[in-house]
């Protein structure tokens, strides 16, 4: 199976640790977003939204990181990250909904106002986008700090693909300036995540 990437890209790393975790092993493709890459008619044939990460299994092409991971799990019977028990099952498949829809977007204001529109030179981060980002932050990060009170991983009492997925989207708190300082609970919770050799591993070799 070939994994098109970008490694700095959280929506890659998620999916790259959840292979590391289940010992699949991927072909790497990494398609350089600072330089279009994604633009280019070969790549739009396999993600017509020219959005990494995008997985070719055979004849078999998918895209979305959570779609991806989930098929990476079906791959794997058995395995822990994952849950036959239907509400443990649906628990997981809330929180990556969750992520995609309202926390990786939220995030993701950070990212593009100070990461991305450095490397397009698309100017400074506009004031007006990095408030609607502090509100949805705030919103969202409130909901995960409480619910990892008492908890070590975000369902059950084990590490499941939720937690890299969830996980993932913290990835460039730093670098982006998430305002992230005063959730304690998520802190230590992405402590956890940090200390995994399957996510050591996932990491980025270079920053840009
Ligand atoms: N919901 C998608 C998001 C993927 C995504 O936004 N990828 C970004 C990189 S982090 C991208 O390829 N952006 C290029 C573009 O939108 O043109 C997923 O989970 O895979």
């Amino acid at each position: 199976m070939k994994l098109y990437h970008f490694p700095v890209s959280p929506n890659s790393r998620r999916v790259l640790a959840v292979a590391y975790h289940l010992g699949i092993e991927l072909e790497l493709e990494t398609v350089q977003l600072p330089k279009g890459e994604h633009l280019k008619p070969g790549f739009i044939k396999l993600n017509p939204n020219h959005k990494i990460p995008a997985l070719v299994d055979g004849d078999f092409v998918l895209w979305e990181s959570s779609a991806i991971m989930l098929y990476l799990l079906s791959k794997k019977p058995g395995n822990t990250l994952y849950s036959s028990d239907p509400e443990t099952q649906a628990d997981i498949n809330r929180w990556l909904f969750w992520n995609i829809a309202h926390w990786n977007s939220a995030c993701g204001i950070f990212i593009y106002e100070h990461l991305v529109k450095k490397f397009l030179n698309a100017g400074d981060p506009d004031p007006a986008e990095i408030k609607k980002g502090e509100e949805l932050f705030h919103r969202f990060a409130n909901v995960l700090d409480h619910h990892l009170k008492d908890r070590e991983w975000l369902v059950g009492n084990h590490l499941t693909v939720a937690d890299y997925a969830v996980g993932a989207s913290l990835d460039l708190k730093e670098a982006a300036h998430y305002p992230a300082d005063q959730y304690h609970e998520i802190k230590r919770w992405y402590g956890s995540i940090e200390k995994l050799e399957t996510w050591k591993k996932s990491a980025p070799a270079n920053f840009m």
